[in-house]
This record gives structure tokens, C-alpha cells and sequence, in this order.
């Protein structure tokens, strides 16, 4: 092992000292925090959900078994209206849903997007890294691959998914996500048409904290094995076909069992564009903290889109955790769930955004 010198000055005092003795003494006086495997940590005070995933890694459950009960989880109890069924009506009235899963050690994936009539979207999503070659499935063709593997087809509509899509109608479809299309979408509903014209428009922030909340979860198991998933019913009145960044892999949730994992909430339109999931990922291989890679991948989508929504959590494979968000009106702190050894009850967490 190298152990060359390094000059270090004491008070008035210069002094050539060993490296190796350097580093240890460094992270004795700068200890970088506590950490413990295993670990499930997840986006918003989804609690059961940490919960349900924390109890299925101690019951020898594996890591993807934890991230699938985990958000399925929230898919049962309608996690804040935003994941499951009955919530985000889009501009038909339906709900549909975007979830992934993905192994840290295999690097395999399996993802559904615009998923209709079937609840539980993470587990169509396992079914697809597990039942099939392929890593994503969309729409009609999603849902019946799902029904062939035996999950069952209901509606996802509900009173409460109704109301919030007749209300929207007879508020003349406001907000909606048209541009450069006619009639004007800021005063009517469609259908639309086309304008020949193309006006450049400041995206509304009617993607706001109200209006998503994904659950993204990532677990590590005692020997440093990484899944990721994520789960959501999408943005309200989204146009139909539309898919977030969740199902997306890199953008909603990364994971690689030999330097991490990450998970993205927020407004999925300009997240994805970034793959922050990705990106944080790779920040923490090369040796960044996890606070540190959640706070640049943060800061690239800032630099182009200052005002958006969105939030990252991070783990490196030693158990460590961060998480960052962008400081927008409305939105200054970002609440997130883990669970370690350290505590019977998985604990709530926040950070403030910047
Ligand atoms: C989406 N990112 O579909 C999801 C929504 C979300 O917090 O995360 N909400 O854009």
C-alpha cells in the first residue's frame, strides 16, 4: 500500500506526515454521519410504505420484494391521491399509472406507462423485468399483458377522481398542459386544433406540490445489494397518453448495486429531460456524498428551468442518505421516510430546499 508524506502545517509547526495516517485521522475529526444497512428510504412522509418495505427486508425479503410491497403499499392506500387508482383524473376522466422497478445487481428494469384498469401498477411492472425480455410497456397493450399475468382489471375511477373531473370541466378545462393550439387553452376546453403560430409560453406551475407526489423508493439490503421502483398516477389533467418521468429509468429512480441508488419527484415533463436519477447515480460512484449528487442533480435542471417542482433522495451502498429540492413559492422544505436499524419506526426526514 502507498503511504507517501504529506506536508501538514500545526499552528507554526510544519511537519511532513504518512497518508495513511492522514486519512483515518481526517475522518475521525469529519466523521461523514452515521450509517447502517440495511436501509429503505423513500420520497414524502409515505409512512406504511417505508414501513410495509422495511418489514419485508426483515422478514428476509429481498431488496426488490421491499420496494414492490413498499409502493404497492401506497397504491393500496391512494398515497396522497397521487399514486393508485382515483386520483389525477386526465382530460378524459381516467386514471392511469406509471410505476418501475429496478434491480441494482442485474441492472434489469420493468416498467408500465399510461396503465389502465390495473391497481397495482409495481407489480405489473416486476412482472415485466421477470416474465418478460423487454423493460417497458405502455397503454392497452400494458394492461393486457398485465391481465394475461393474472392481475385483475377494475376501474380506477372513483367519486373523488370524478368530482375533480367534472369540476375541472365545468371550470372550462383550467389548468390544462396545451400550447400553441386553438381554441386558446387558457380560456377553453378542446378539442384543439393546431395553430399555425408558434408562441413561445412560460410553463404554467400548475405542476405544483398539489397536484403530484410520486412515491420513489430505494432499499439496500445488509450487503449493499440496491433496488429502486417508483409509482404514480401522473399529473391531474394530463393530456391522455402522456408519461412522467417515473417509469423512465434513470429520470424517476436509478439503481446500481456497485455505487447506489436514486429516486425523483416532481414535475416529470422537465425532470425526465435531465435523468437525474441517472445523474446522482454516477455523482456518488465517482465519490460525491449523497447529500452532494442529490444537490447537483437538482442544480442542472435549475439551471435551465429555475422555477421547477421537483425533489431527488439519494443512498450510497454504505448506507448513507441525502436528499435536495428546488425552493419554489409554495414549496421550501422536502419531507422523506427512512428506515435503518437505528429506529423501530421509520423516521421522518426533511431538508430545505434551495
Ligand atoms: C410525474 N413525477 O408523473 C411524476 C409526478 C410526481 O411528485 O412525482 N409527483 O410527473
Amino acid at each position: 500500500m502507498c503511504c507517501c508524506n504529506v506536508h501538514v502545517t500545526f499552528g507554526q509547526s510544519n511537519m511532513f506526515v504518512p497518508l495513511c495516517l492522514v486519512f483515518p485521522a481526517l475522518t475521525l475529526l469529519f466523521p461523514r454521519g452515521h450509517a447502517s444497512l440495511p436501509l429503505v428510504i423513500n420520497t414524502w412522509p409515505f409512512k406504511n410504505a417505508t414501513a410495509a418495505a422495511w418489514s419485508t427486508l426483515q422478514s428476509g425479503g429481498s431488496v426488490l420484494d421491499a420496494v414492490e410491497k413498499g409502493c404497492a403499499r401506497c397504491e393500496t392506500e391512494q398515497c396522497d391521491g397521487s399514486v393508485g387508482y382515483g386520483g389525477s383524473p386526465d382530460e378524459s376522466g381516467e386514471t392511469t399509472l406509471d410505476a418501475m422497478i429496478m434491480n441494482g445487481d442485474t441492472m434489469e428494469v420493468g416498467a408500465v406507462a399510461d396503465l389502465k384498469r390495473i391497481k397495482n401498477a409495481i407489480g405489473v411492472a416486476r412482472a415485466v423485468m421477470e416474465k418478460t425480455d423487454h423493460t417497458l410497456l405502455v397503454g392497452e397493450s400494458a394492461s393486457l399483458f398485465a391481465e394475461n399475468m393474472g392481475f385483475i382489471a377494475e376501474d380506477l375511477t372513483t367519486n373523488k377522481s370524478m368530482n375533480i373531473f367534472s369540476q375541472w370541466l365545468k371550470g372550462n378545462c383550467q389548468p390544462n398542459y396545451r400550447k400553441n393550439v386553438f381554441p386558446d387553452p387558457s380560456k377553453s376546453c378542446g378539442p384543439y386544433k393546431p395553430r399555425a403560430t408558434l408562441k413561445q409560453t412560460k410553463r404554467k406551475r400548475h405542476a405544483n406540490t398539489h397536484s403530484h407526489d410520486t412515491i420513489g423508493m430505494i432499499a439496500l439490503d445488509q450487503d449493499g445489494h440496491v433496488a429502486a421502483g417508483t409509482s404514480t398516477n401522473g399529473l391531474t389533467h394530463k393530456v391522455p397518453g402522456r408519461v412522467g418521468d417515473s417509469p423512465i429509468v434513470g429520470a424517476g429512480a436509478y439503481a446500481d448495486s456497485s455505487a447506489g441508488g436514486a429516486a425523483a419527484t416532481g414535475d416529470g415533463d422537465v425532470m425526465m429531460r435531465f435523468l437525474p436519477s441517472y445523474l446522482a447515480v454516477e455523482l456518488m460512484r465517482a465519490g460525491a456524498d449523497p447529500s452532494a449528487a442529490c444537490k447537483t442533480a437538482i442544480s442542472r435542471i435549475k439551471r435551465h428551468y429555475s422555477e421547477f417542482f421537483g425533489a431527488i433522495i439519494c443512498a450510497n451502498t454504505t448506507g448513507h442518505y441525502g436528499a435536495a429540492c428546488n425552493k419554489v413559492p409554495g414549496f421550501s422544505h422536502f419531507h422523506y421516510m427512512v428506515s435503518n436499524t437505528e429506529s423501530d419506526t421509520p423516521l421522518l426526514k426533511s431538508v430545505d430546499c434551495f
